[in-house]
């Protein structure tokens, strides 16, 4: 019997996580949702742990750092990890269709694109899109791997997840883990998910110019630390 546990980073979103939580819990699929409160100023420990979350904290900012938070607390009996975030954007009724072929054994890590999916009209905008897909292709280069997105809604074997010696901090979390995982050569798969405007609360990265700018820095620096280093693996 599998158990799948989902980490959720929020930052400052008491309106819609009530709603991430009650959706994620709704498809019957984790046995736990983990809510990381990342220095949140508003209720949204309080609302997260009303819908049935379990909320741990993590006091110093960061996306990639609620997610390693999240990643320390998971319960021991979890094997399958889902990612997604706290502002009712991502659809957690896709959880299942990421989390079967990681049970079913033919797959280690599946991503969900939503470049490949049904948009919501303003849930991404251009720089989301173009820099999802420019990413795929230099990830395609390096690690002959397709990926269209660098979407938060992802589902990954524990065991692989913990290999993979995860660090980035900040909103490079998620383009690590898809290097990380091609060229450890884990079993990538990609599947279309649908996205939605986030549910309520205020945009932090995409929906202002600075946060923006710092979001597309750390993904950038990220790409090229990695793609620098060389893989454990390798042997030379
Ligand atoms: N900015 C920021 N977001 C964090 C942090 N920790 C967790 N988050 C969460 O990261 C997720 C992504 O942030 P969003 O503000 O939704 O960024 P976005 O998706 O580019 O912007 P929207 O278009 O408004 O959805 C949300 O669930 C945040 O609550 C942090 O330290 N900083
Ligand atoms: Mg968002």
């Amino acid at each position: 019997m599998n158990s799948v546990s989902v980490i959720i980073p929020a930052l400052n979103e008491e309106e819609p996580i009530g709603g991430v939580v009650g959706e994620c819990l709704a498809t019957k699929t984790p046995r736990e949702v983990i809510v990381v409160d990342n220095g949140s100023d508003d209720r949204t420990g309080e609302r997260a742990r009303a819908a049935g979350a379990r909320v741990i904290s993590e006091a110093r900012r960061g996306y990639g750092r609620a997610c390693l938070a999240g990643v320390f607390s998971l319960s021991p009996e979890c094997d399958v990890v889902v990612f997604l975030d706290g502002d009712g954007s991502d659809c957690p009724e896709f959880m299942n269709q990421l989390v079967d072929p990681i049970i079913a054994g033919t797959h280690d890590f599946v991503i969900g694109s939503r470049t490949r999916g049904q948009r919501e009209r303003g849930s991404m905008n251009l720089q989301q899109i173009f820099s999802g897909r420019i990413a795929g292709l230099i990830l395609r280069l390096l690690y002959d791997v397709r990926y269209t997105d660098m979407c938060p809604l992802r589902a990954i074997r524990r065991s692989a997840l913990e290999s993979l010696g995860m660090c980035e901090q900040t909103y490079g979390w998620n383009l690590e883990m898809q290097m990380k995982a091609a060229r450890a050569g884990l079993r990538v798969l990609e599947i279309p998910v649908n996205h939605r405007r986030r549910a309520g609360g205020e945009s932090k990265v995409s929906g202002t110019l600075r946060g923006t700018f710092v979001a597309g820095a750390r993904i950038v620096t990220t790409l090229l630390r990695i793609a620098a280093e060389k893989s454990p693996n390798s042997g030379s």
